[in-house]
C-alpha cells in the first residue's frame, strides 16, 4: 500500500485556519480520501499536555529554548503515535500546523537560529516532510483585529503586532524557499474567496496524484 499524503495549513493568527480546515475536510470527502485530522501542538494525549503547557499564561518567564524543545517534544510523541503510523496505512494526514510554525515563531517571532531548529527537525521528523503546505497569508493588523473577537488570549496571543509581522516574514520566506511544497492563499478577501483559492489548490494538488498514480 502507498504511503498517505501529509497536509498541513499554516498561517498568523486570525487567518481563519480553524474556519478552513473544515472547508478543507470537505473536499478531501468529496473525493473519498480516507484522512485523520490532527493539530500541533497537540494530537495526542501527552503532546495535548504538552500544547497547555505552551498555551497556559504564567508568571513565569518561559525561556525560548525551553518553548523550542517543548514543541518538538510535543512533535516527536505526534509522529510517533499518530503521524508516521497514519500515513502507512495510506490514509492522509491533515495537520493543523506543523514544523513551519517552529520556524516562522521560534525563529521568526523569537529569533531563535534556524540552524537549531533545523537540527531538531533533522532528529525528530528524520527527513519526513509535509507533501502540501497551505499557508494563509493577511496582514498582522486584519488578522488581530479577527481575532480580538475571540475570547480570553492565551500565551502566544497576548504577544505584540511585531512579534506577529516577524512571523508573517518567516512564514513567506519559507514559502518563497519552496514554492514546490508551499501554497500561498491571500486570505484577506471574504470567505468566499478565500475558500475558492483553497478550492484550486486543492484540485490541483489532487490532480497531480491521481496522474502520479496512474
Ligand atoms: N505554535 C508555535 O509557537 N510553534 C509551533 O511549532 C506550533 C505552534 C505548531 C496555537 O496554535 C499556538 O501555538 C499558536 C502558535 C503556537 N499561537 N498563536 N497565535 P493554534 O493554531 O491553535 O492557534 P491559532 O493561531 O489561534 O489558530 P486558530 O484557532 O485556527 O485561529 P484562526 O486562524 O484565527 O482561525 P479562525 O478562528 O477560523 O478565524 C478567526 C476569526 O476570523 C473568526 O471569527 C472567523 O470567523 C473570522 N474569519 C475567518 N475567515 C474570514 C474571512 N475570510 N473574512 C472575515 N473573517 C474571517
Amino acid at each position: 500500500m502507498s504511503s498517505g499524503r501529509f497536509i498541513t495549513l499554516e498561517g498568523t493568527e486570525g487567518v481563519g485556519k480553524s474556519t478552513n480546515l473544515k472547508f478543507i475536510e470537505s473536499v478531501l470527502q468529496q473525493h473519498q480520501i480516507s484522512y485523520q485530522l490532527t493539530r500541533e501542538p497537540g494530537g495526542t494525549p501527552l503532546a495535548e499536555q504538552v500544547r497547555e503547557l505552551l498555551l497556559a499564561n504564567r508568571d513565569e518567564q518561559v525561556a525560548d529554548d525551553a518553548e523550542l524543545l517543548l514543541v518538538f517534544a510535543a512533535r516527536a510523541q505526534h509522529l510517533e503515535q499518530v503521524i508516521r503510523p497514519t500515513l502507512a496505512t495510506g490514509d492522509w494526514i491533515l495537520c493543523d500546523r506543523f514544523t513551519d510554525a517552529t520556524f516562522a515563531y521560534q525563529g521568526g517571532g523569537r529569533g531563535l537560529s534556524k540552524e537549531m531548529i533545523g537540527q531538531l527537525e533533522l532528529m525528530v521528523q528524520r527527513g519526513l516532510q509535509p507533501d502540501l503546505t497551505i499557508l494563509l497569508d493577511l496582514p498582522v493588523e486584519i488578522g488581530l483585529a479577527r481575532a480580538s473577537e475571540r475570547g480570553e488570549l492565551d500565551r502566544f496571543e497576548n504577544e505584540r503586532l511585531g512579534f506577529f509581522v516577524k512571523v508573517r516574514e518567516a512564514y513567506l520566506e519559507r514559502a518563497a524557499a519552496d514554492p514546490q511544497r508551499f501554497a500561498v492563499i491571500d486570505a484577506s478577501g471574504t470567505l468566499e474567496q478565500v475558500q475558492q483559492q483553497i478550492a484550486e489548490v486543492l484540485h490541483h494538488y489532487l490532480e497531480s496524484q491521481e496522474t502520479a498514480s496512474e
